[in-house]
């Protein structure tokens, strides 16, 4: 017999389906920065495409907020093991922002104010899988959790979603980000638990 209690409380941290290897599930948003918030004025604030381009883009917010947004749905997953699940974001898409623009580059060095950056494939900001997002859960994105605007890319460990985002730099060499020249992993796959270089 199934108590009528069990199909209410859903077991979400061993529902293996949802939750990658090593995470538990939490209800919190914790905040993890690697230094102090910084506080960018919209007015000067600005999204670019640089690097290994035809030509580089610049979006101001107004311009940057006239672009299509989409409202997500995602399971976000630290490498400190906290996962969240059913986090719902809005933002604008890479494939919005990378649409048309030429590059000799496979690879993306997302950079932010404050000097944090992180990298990873370019091929991993298309199709769908990332975002430049401005809201979350309805309301404007709190700074301390990366507003006005941060990347959002579900698929690898949060840290790759890098908070205060003002661009991309397209590359034709890989370069590692901030975690990842400390000995993150370079890809950062929760999935396949690829937190530190070598697992
Ligand atoms: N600019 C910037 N982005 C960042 C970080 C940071 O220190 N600076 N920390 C990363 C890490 S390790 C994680 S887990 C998430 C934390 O996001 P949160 O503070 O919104 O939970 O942001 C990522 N993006
Ligand atoms: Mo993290």
């Amino acid at each position: 017999m199934v108590s009528r209690g069990f199909r209410g409380r859903r077991r979400l941290e061993g529902d293996p389906a949802r939750v990658p290897p090593g995470q538990y599930v939490t209800d919190d948003f914790p905040v993890l920065s690697a230094g102090p918030t910084p506080r960018t004025p919209l007015e000067s604030w600005s999204f670019g495409i640089r690097g290994a381009v035809d030509r580089p883009l610049s979006w101001d917010w107004d311009a940057f907020r006239a672009l299509p947004a989409e409202t997500v749905t995602v399971d976000i997953h630290c490498v400190t093991k906290w996962s969240k699940l059913d986090t719902s974001w809005t933002g604008v898409s890479l494939d919005v922002l990378l649409d048309g623009v030429e590059t000799s580059g496979d690879f993306a060095l997302a950079f932010s104010d404050g000097g944090y950056t992180t990298n990873l494939p370019l091929e991993d900001l298309l199709d769908g899988k990332a975002w430049v997002a401005y809201e979350f859960g309805g309301e404007a994105l709190e700074p301390e959790h990366g507003g006005p605007a941060r990347l959002l890319v579900p698929h690898l460990y949060f840290w790759k979603s890098a908070k205060w985002v003002r661009g991309v730099e397209l590359r034709a060499d890989d370069e590692p980000g901030f975690w990842e020249g400390y000995g993150y992993h370079n890809y950062g796959d929760p999935w396949k638990e690829q937190r530190y270089a070598g697992d």
